[in-house]
């Protein structure tokens, strides 16, 4: 099979704090991002989200971009503070930008996927614990009927999260992200709420009646033993409970897997208190779809981390400018593992992609790793189509290059190069193959 499905879409991602910049316009509050970048010592040389690739100003002319690379869909996240930038204020000029971004891809025909949280939490909600207070699900569903009554009649894919486990463990428990704590309790707490908060959104939109489709993404990453060793597979089954099973046994299958639960409790030697009686049910939720985010994975050995007692080790793979072992064949591995284990839903992949250090050469960037990274990667979907996989769609993070979180704009993730000094776009070879293998609908 060379050939995607006739109604497979195409589509490019990218996320509001990434792209936007404009952090003071229009009545746009801090996120805790905001907070978090300008804080020294926690991105890269201090980067931060302030102006970004001014997207907020020049999107009809990105927009315009899209369209002549012959991109179908664009996934894009709303700023939480520019429609809420204080408790209880809706922001109409906020409401406003997204409306003209709306009206801009209407058109070009190119269809909206909308991620509701795409991390950047207002700072007024992680002034009151954030994502580790049971307030911020009420918030959620604020900000959710707010976005739902004001944009639910025009776009038809809605995301409510992107990627718990960075927003609450990369967040609250490793600390890479913000607002950059470290404490289990709170991680796990944290996840707990942007769960509830992603299984009150669902009920909320059904009982909307709106016409479109709802679901989550989730960033997964398989994880291998490094040897055949009992103890090594044991290692991999952790890794595993922390990095998927964690968020996928409570959406698929109603509750968290018991092992984890134990050595979450053990670890910090108190009970998971937070979860109350009926959150499992909510968590439930009937979604539509699964959105997954799909860059690498991991290859564990029994070790000496102290919460899961496993160590990473080198996969043997190239590795990406990230240092992430570029691995397509665990695309297929996770895929195939999902259809049988956990959902037959249609799914997504609604981000992948890869950085590497590119350069302008004669107004031209040559990113032929780029190219092998997504062609290789495409031909594991279309192995899970031939198998009879529910794949519809495939969104390359990212559309332009941007603001890599703790990574400041050091790491280039774009099919189209961005110049911070002049914020020129120029579209890489990797965005000029995208359009013919669009075209073809096959490689
Ligand atoms: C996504 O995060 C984000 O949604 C997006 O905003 C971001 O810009 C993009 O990806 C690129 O980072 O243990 O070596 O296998 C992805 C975050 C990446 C976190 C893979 C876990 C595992 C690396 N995930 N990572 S490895």
């Amino acid at each position: 099979m060379t050939q995607f499905p006739k109604d497979f879409i195409w589509g490019t991602a990218t996320a509001a704090y990434q792209i936007e910049g404009a952090a003071h316009e229009d009545g746009r509050t801090r996120s805790h991002w905001d907070t978090f970048s300008h804080t020294p010592g926690n991105v890269f040389d201090g980067h931060t989200g302030d102006v970004a690739c001014d997207h907020y100003h020049r999107y009809a002319e990105d927009i315009a971009l899209l369209k002549s690379l012959g991109v179908q869909s664009y996934r894009f996240s709303i700023s939480w503070p520019r429609i809420f930038p204080e408790k209880g204020k809706l922001n109409p000029a906020g409401v406003a930008f997204y409306h003209r971004l709306l009206d801009e891809l209407e058109k070009h025909g190119i269809t909206p996927a909308v991620t509701m949280y795409h991390w950047d939490l207002p700072q007024w909600i992680a002034d009151e614990g954030g994502w580790t207070s049971r307030n911020s699900v009420e918030y959620f569903e604020v900000y959710a009927e707010a976005l739902f009554r004001e944009f639910g009649g025009r776009v038809p894919s809605w995301i409510t999260h992107n990627e718990p486990w960075c927003a609450a463990f990369l967040s609250y428990g490793i600390g890479e992200h913000a607002p950059g704590h470290r404490d289990w309790y709170e991680a796990t707490a944290a996840a707990h709420h942007i769960l509830l908060s992603h299984g009150k959104a669902v009920e909320l939109y059904r009982s909307l009646n709106l016409a479109g489709q709802i679901g989550i993404t989730l960033n997964l990453t398989p994880a291998y033993a490094a040897s055949e060793a009992p103890e090594d597979a044991a290692a991999a089954h952790r890794q595993d409970g922390f990095a998927n099973r964690w968020y996928l046994d409570p959406i698929f299958k109603g509750s968290y897997p018991a092992d984890m639960v134990e050595l979450f409790a053990n670890f910090l030697g108190r009970p998971l208190d937070f979860i109350q009686p009926g959150d499992a049910q909510i968590i439930a939720a009937p979604n539509d779809f699964l959105g997954i985010n799909f860059y690498s994975r991991n290859v564990v050995r029994q070790g000496n981390d102290p919460l899961l007692q496993l160590d990473h080790v080198p996969g043997g793979g190239a590795v990406t400018d990230m240092g992430w072992e570029i691995a397509p064949t665990a695309l297929f591995d996770l895929l195939t593992r999902i259809k049988q284990e956990y959902t037959s839903l249609p799914l997504y992949i609604t981000e992948n992609g890869a950085a590497f250090p590119d350069a302008v050469e004669d107004g031209k960037v040559h990113d032929p790793e780029r190219i092998e990274y997504l062609r290789t990667h495409f031909e594991q979907a279309l192995r899970f189509l031939e198998e009879g996989g529910n794949l519809k769609g495939y969104y390359v993070w990212s559309f332009l290059d941007n603001y890599e979180w703790a990574f400041g704009y050091s790491k280039r993730f774009g099919i189209v190069y961005v110049d911070y000094e002049t914020q020129a776009r120029i579209p890489k070879d990797s965005a000029h193959w995208l359009k013919q293998v669009i075209e073809r609908n096959g490689l």
